[in-house]
């Protein structure tokens, strides 16, 4: 059975972070030890430093991988190149909130084009940016590092920002997930989850690990999981 079901936090592997010199090797892994989304950062060297991959890379895993894309742009005014993807049926497509002109408009057309739909936070942007907009969306993304690149430093008060967006859905009777992304480590996975995660990021700190086998580190990280459910009160 998949542990995931079990446990009820999806993990979003990272596709920027994995060993690209054996790329369609991870992947494979990945698929079969049922990891939940394929996490694909586009950034634009604009919002966020560094550049990332563009959809001819990244469609070239489209077949390895046959489950969700859970895709996260770090770019300003996204729209101007959300055609350029290939969307396909349970992909996620999470855009932030800080580069768009029209954020609504902007999610109406990706839910039109047939994705699941969020908005991403970076660390100093208040979760009552999303008032107006939580009924419209599937998902946040709580960034819990600076967005731009893999191997960065927890913000520490993103832990407590899960937290009080997860209490705001609950009361509003929303039926929204709240992903953590960013420094999703061993030592952090456990507070994530306690606070309300529902997916989690799997990056450089947590799955992609110089020296360790894949499978091992998907096995830790399912244990720390385990442990943030448990101190779920
Ligand atoms: C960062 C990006 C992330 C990273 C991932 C890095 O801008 O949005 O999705 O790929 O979180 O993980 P880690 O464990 O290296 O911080
Ligand atoms: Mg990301």
């Amino acid at each position: 059975m998949n542990d995931n079901i079990v446990n009820n936090v999806k993990i979003s592997a990272s596709l920027m972070c994995i060993d690209w010199l054996n790329a369609e090797k991870e992947i494979d892994i990945l698929f079969k030890e049922n990891i939940d989304l394929l996490h694909v950062d586009v950034i634009d060297g604009r919002y966020a430093p560094d550049y990332t991959m563009g959809t001819s890379i990244i469609n070239c895993f489209r077949d390895s991988f046959q489950r969700p894309f859970d895709y996260h742009l770090m770019v300003e005014e996204p729209s101007r190149i959300f055609d350029t993807f290939d969307i396909r049926n349970g992909d996620r497509f999470c855009i932030h909130q800080e580069c768009c002109r029209n954020l609504h408009r902007d999610l109406i057309t990706l839910r039109n084009i047939g994705a699941k739909v969020g908005v991403a936070l970076s660390p100093a942007t208040p979760i009552n940016v999303l008032d107006y907009i939580l009924e419209d969306v599937d998902y946040v993304i709580i960034m819990t590092v600076n967005p731009g690149f893999k191997g960065g430093d927890l913000v520490p008060q993103a832990i407590q920002k899960i937290k009080d967006l997860k209490d705001v859905i609950k009361e509003r009777g929303l039926n929204v997930e709240v992903s953590a992304d960013g420094n999703v480590s061993l030592a952090n996975i456990p507070s994530m989850v306690a606070n309300g995660a529902d997916i989690l990021v799997s990056g450089s700190s947590g799955m992609f690990i110089k020296n360790q086998k894949l499978e091992n580190s998907i096995k830790y990280f399912r244990e720390a999981i385990s442990e943030g459910l448990n101190a779920r009160s």
